[in-house]
């Protein structure tokens, strides 16, 4: 996969893709991933890359032709003329690990990091193909929110991470938090480990384990309660507790 990152602040990428699991997948070349400075396709000596709103405000609106070229420019390197161009908003639609599986099997993501003021709305109309946001609440720029997505779209490609620390039993992959961990001590400061985890009895832990994991989600997240898969007797557990 290769994801093209169109940014006014190429420098606030370094330090998360320079670490850990991101960085792994890019050394083995599972992962591209190019962060591309917007102002080098700003006008003028000055690359000016936004200007003042039409109709007065406050505030600046990106100007429409560093978007199309820069995008424009990318696409014509690209052996995937069909990607997708993302811009990260705050009016997009609300990234989940539903869309984090749905970009995961595309071969190019071009994601266009948006600043709040404001893009002009020509770039929406007739260049960014989907708008996505990391929650309701407002941050500075796009930029946070293409590494958190970037972040949750590459841990599940293939090869990325390794069997132990697999992405198939996430929670929210299955619509139900994660069950309670225990490492050693067995016993720490008096508090004990469930006996259940110690008895080698890996039906019983299994079954322990996803009572746990029904329980946490009917107590913290109830409505996510509604899109998980339950048995018959696993909805009983939720109606008496
Ligand atoms: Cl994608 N951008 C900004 N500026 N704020 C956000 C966001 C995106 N998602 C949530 N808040």
């Amino acid at each position: 996969m290769r994801i093209d990152v169109l940014t006014l602040f190429p420098n606030m990428f370094s330090g998360p893709f320079a670490e850990s699991i991101i960085k792994r997948a890019m050394d083995r070349n599972l992962i591209t991933i190019m962060i591309h400075n917007l102002r080098d396709w700003g006008s003028g000596k000055h690359r000016v890359v936004d200007d003042y709103p039409f109709g007065g405000g406050t505030g600046m609106v990106m100007k429409p032709e560093s978007l199309f070229e820069a995008t424009e420019s990318i696409k014509a390197e690209s052996a995937y003329p069909s990607a997708p161009v993302i811009l990260l908003t705050p009016q997009g639609r609300v990234f989940n690990q539903g869309i984090a599986a749905e970009l995961t099997a595309l071969d190019q993501l071009i994601l266009i990091c948006g600043h709040y003021e404001g893009i002009d709305e020509r770039v929406r109309e007739h260049l960014i193909t989907d708008e996505i946001s990391i929650g309701d609440y407002v941050l500075t720029g796009g930029e946070l929110a293409a590494m958190v997505v970037i972040d949750a779209v590459v841990r599940l490609l293939p090869g990325v991470l390794g069997s132990e620390e697999s992405a198939k039993d996430d929670s929210h992959t299955r619509s139900l938090l994660e069950y309670p961990q225990y490492t050693r001590p067995q016993t720490y400061r008096g508090w004990e480990t469930p006996q259940v985890l110690l008895s080698g009895n890996h039906a019983q832990i299994a079954k322990w384990r996803r009572e746990q994991s029904i329980l946490r989600t009917l107590r913290r997240r109830p409505e996510l309660l509604e899109k998980a898969d339950l048995s018959p007797e696993e909805k009983e557990l939720t109606s008496y507790s």
